[in-house]
């Protein structure tokens, strides 16, 4: 299935611009949701299902990535999550274990490290809303919170009280959360605001059939012994270790084709995948030669709208760490008619050092995302003119750094490390505990309403994309890389931390909200899924301002 550079036309599978949105279960009481997670079989390309073969998943509500739940700003919804995953279910994919099995001895705090591996997935999920400022019920903290068994429901409060933007929900249950999404369990909910209306409006935002969402998955495909397809998903790790699948997915289809036209387009996307970094360029065909991002405007990323749109960088491309979002604006009419391809240049964790510079455009290091073909449109041009400020309700990183500066907010220093331990089991921890040690209180206590600068100590080899529950955040600098993602203007919850030898250091700033029901024990962790699981996760703490 990675080969088929070699067969550019037969992919031409409609791609879902849009998603299949989860119908309210209730028709008289809008904003209530259903979202059933069930077992499915599925078709992800025509090769396979010319062979008449279907790749099981667990879903939420049937489709891998599963259902949207589209919300307006301040909507309060409710959505009731239901296990209909019977406990004796197997693992919907072939999960194998290389190197050395006692790499999954329990770890120093008596965790079950990649036990799923060996023994299957357990039907018991915690279902997170990623990006959702929520009280701790709701957040899906696999420390505080029973998973949800087969037959069981559980609902959840969504009151939406934040920034519209594309966030995402997935399992977050304990030691299994990389094997329960590579399953299936993960899909986008959207948050629109009044902001973009007026952009529509006004600035010629594209929406509607010019709207694209697109979720990227990465995944490797099973072959028998003879080498043939299976259809199934496969998994292979070594203990404890990242893992990228060969093919990437969009919108749970291996390279999708889209005729699209010579319009302005808003597209915006998720990387869902387990541990990938991406870096996202066009292409005209397979010549790596046209590499561009010409046609490509920011204007928004994981915290929602950029203070200003921004051009994008040809040096780094769209530039995504794993569960980071991108809201683009890509003008189609920069491009000549004909077959064009979102591509990657891949990365992974172990490869993150170029820091995004360097150009590098041999065909080895591209990845085929999905295909487009430009057609000239006969209807009038629209073009999109943003205004020079998109949204002024939150600072911009710059006036963030100004107040500091001005001395109108003093955050609290905060230091968080990143380390490795050499196994078995190999262990990669926050602030040198694994996740069900005690809360430090120099670290990971907060009040309510404190600004914190977090400083991250990367002393591990790899990059970690760190991501923090309940708040948004600015990235306010880094130590020894002079590489900076373009829309770090902007509020992020995701953030590439970059290794260096002797520590390279990651600083953000965040302001712990103020709400009381916005308070108690949230978590960070690695958004790297098997870092995730293996303890690179901890609880922090929100407690009440002192009277
Ligand atoms: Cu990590």
């Amino acid at each position: 299935m990675s080969d088929t550079a070699t067969d550019p036309v037969s992919d031409k599978e409609s791609c879902t611009a849009g998603f299949r949105r989860l119908a309210t279960h209730e028709p008289e009481a809008p904003g209530h949701f259903l979202v059933r997670i069930v077992h499915n079989e599925i078709s992800l390309h025509e090769t396979l299902d010319a062979l008449g073969l279907r790749t099981p998943v667990w879903t939420f509500d049937g489709e891998m990535p599963g259902g949207l739940i589209e919300v307006g700003q301040d909507q309060r919804v409710q959505v009731v999550f239901e296990n209909a995953i019977p406990p004796t279910a197997e693992t919907p994919f072939e999960a194998h274990l290389d190197g050395d099995p006692k790499g999954l001895a329990t770890s120093s705090v008596g965790m079950h490290h990649g036990a799923w591996i060996e023994h299957g997935l357990r039907s018991g999920f915690v279902i997170h809303l990623h990006a959702a400022a929520v009280p701790p019920i709701y957040d899906g903290n696999p420390g505080t919170t029973e998973p949800l068994k087969p037959g069981e429901r559980s609902r959840r409060v969504y009151e939406n009280r934040q920034r519209a933007r594309l966030m995402w929900y997935h399992d977050h249950s304990m030691g299994q959360t990389a094997g329960t999404v590579y399953a299936g369990l993960a899909a986008p909910y959207v948050i629109r605001g009044p902001t973009e209306r007026v952009l529509e409006r006004t600035c010629g935002l594209p929406r509607g059939t010019r709207e694209l969402l697109l979720v990227l998955q990465d995944r490797s495909f099973e072959r028998d012994a003879r080498g043939r397809l299976t259809g199934r998903f496969t998994y292979h790790v070594e203990p404890n270790k990242e893992w990228a699948g060969e093919d990437l997915l969009t919108n749970g289809r291996v390279r999708p084709w889209l005729q699209v036209d010579q319009q302005p387009y808003r597209v915006r996307i998720l990387n869902a995948t387990n541990g990938r970094f991406l870096k996202l360029y066009l292409r005209r065909g397979d010549d790596n030669a046209t590499l561009t991002v010409a046609p490509i405007t920011w204007i928004g990323c994981d915290g929602g709208l950029l203070p200003a749109a921004l051009t994008a960088d040809p040096r780094q491309g769209i530039f995504l760490g794993p569960a980071n979002r991108a809201d683009l604006v890509v003008d189609f009419r920069a491009l000549e008619p004909g077959p064009w391809k979102l591509v990657s240049r891949i990365f992974d964790s172990k490869n993150p050092y170029n820091n995004g510079d360097r150009d590098e455009t041999e065909a080895a290091d591209v990845d085929v995302v999905m295909q487009f073909t430009v057609v000239t449109s006969r209807a009038p041009h629209a073009p999109f003119a943003p205004p020079a400020r998109l949204s002024e309700d939150v600072p911009s990183r710059d006036e963030v750094r100004q107040l500091i500066r001005a001395g109108q907010i003093t955050p609290r220093d905060v230091d968080m490390t990143l380390t490795e331990v050499e196994g078995p089991p190999l262990l990669q921890l926050i602030n040198g505990r694994g996740f069900h040690e005690p809360v430090d209180p120099a670290r990971e206590q907060f009040r309510a309403g404190e600004w914190i600068r977090l400083r991250i100590r990367n002393d591990t080899p790899d990059a970690h994309p760190i991501h923090l529950h309940l708040v948004s955040f600015w990235v306010e600098g880094r130590s020894r890389t002079a590489f900076t993602p373009t829309q770090e203007t902007g509020l992020l919850d995701t953030v590439w931390c970059p290794p260096g030898s002797g520590g390279a250091v990651t600083t953000i700033l965040f302001q712990l909200p103020t709400d009381p029901p916005l308070s108690g024990r949230y978590m960070f962790h690695c958004h790297i899924l098997e870092h995730e699981d293996h303890d690179m996760m901890r609880p922090f703490d929100v407690v009440p301002q002192p009277m």
